[in-house]
């Protein structure tokens, strides 16, 4: 199976419930039909109903009217020009993690609870593992012993090293010790794991903050990426967990998980689109090879159905 292939059909099969409903929406209402008040109001439910968010709705909508107001179109005719403009909107942000090569690159992972912040970093672990660079993991979330569990479990089967404390250690104390080590050893690439920080408990975002004025005291452009981990189960949730998060740390992007679990993929697009920040990767089930890195043309043509399992579109 060709690599690209082996992509797109497992994007497919990921993002099958967010097509099923966009796709088969789209095709229900422009059975022979023209672009009227009518059948716009309809496409603009739909997309609001598959969670594309109202602001970018507002403008896909926009641009579909300016275009094509008054004419006889297909199903497939508006399914590419959605496919088009989502394309539009979601290149400018797709990016790669970038990995500075001579120093500790250090990643804290955040993202309220059950996201799936250390199943994420177990997946880039192995990614990065098997591109021949170093890593180290931290066990920050340290309120539960099952989280620090979890990650020793992963670092093990992955021969990587992991930092842990004591239950309920001093997350910042440990980041801190756990990177001048990392530095000693040349090690590539720090990955925290953190706290569900629930957004309604300061405390927590508090300590968020703590532990990156202690990584600046051994390195001042530490942390060098900070990655959002946003569960796309959550829906338009994710609007009011990115912004108070961004309060208390610069995200530098985010990864999307749990897109095999529902149809509300769409609502990657209104975040994009809102947050002007760049999506690295997204998830599409719960093994390593689930973790697929952002492509927005491949994002687009399969949320609406114009991807085929051989890659062709
Ligand atoms: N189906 C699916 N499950 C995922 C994905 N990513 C994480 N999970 C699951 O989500 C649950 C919570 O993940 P975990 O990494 O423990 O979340 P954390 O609390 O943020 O560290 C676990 O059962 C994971 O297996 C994904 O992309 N797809
Ligand atoms: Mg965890």
């Amino acid at each position: 199976m060709s690599e690209k292939k082996g992509w797109f059909s497992k994007i497919t099969s990921g993002l099958k419930k967010s097509t099923d409903k966009l796709s088969h929406g789209i095709g229900a209402i422009f059975t022979k039909k023209k672009l009227d008040n009518e059948t716009l109001s309809d496409l603009e439910d739909l997309l609001i109903t598959c969670d594309i968010g109202v602001e970018v709705t507002g403008k896909i909508l926009a641009s579909l009217k300016k275009t094509r107001f008054g004419e006889d179109v297909t199903d497939q005719e508006i399914k590419e020009f959605l496919a088009s403009d989502i394309v539009k909107i979601m290149e400018p942000y797709e990016q790669e993690i970038h990995i500075e090569s001579g120093i500790t690159n250090v990643i804290p992972i955040i993202g309220v609870n059950g996201s799936g912040k250390t199943t994420t970093i177990s997946k880039l672990a192995q990614l990065w593992r098997d591109q021949g660079l170093t890593l180290s993991l931290v066990a920050g979330d340290t309120f539960r012993a099952a989280a620090v569990s979890q990650l020793k479990i992963w670092g093990d089967r992955l021969g990587i090293e992991v930092v842990s404390g004591e239950e309920n250690a001093d997350t910042a104390a440990l980041a801190f010790e756990a990177l001048q080590n990392a530095q000693k050893k040349h090690v590539d690439i720090l990955l925290i794991d953190t706290a569900g920080r629930l957004h309604n408990r300061a405390d927590l975002m508090a300590e968020l903050d703590k532990t990156q004025r202690a990584l600046q005291k051994l390195d001042p452009a530490a942390p060098h990426q900070c990655i959002m981990i946003l569960d796309a189960t959550t829906g338009q949730n994710l609007y009011a967990q990115v912004e108070t998060f961004k309060k208390y740390i610069n995200v530098s992007g985010f990864i999307m998980t749990k897109l095999d679990g529902t149809a509300k993929g769409g609502v990657l697009i209104g975040l994009v689109d809102h947050f002007k920040l760049p999506v690295f990767a997204i998830g599409v089930g719960e093994k390593a090879e689930d973790l697929k890195m952002f492509n927005a043309n491949e994002f687009a043509a399969t949320l609406l159905g114009l991807a085929s399992d051989d890659g062709t579109s």
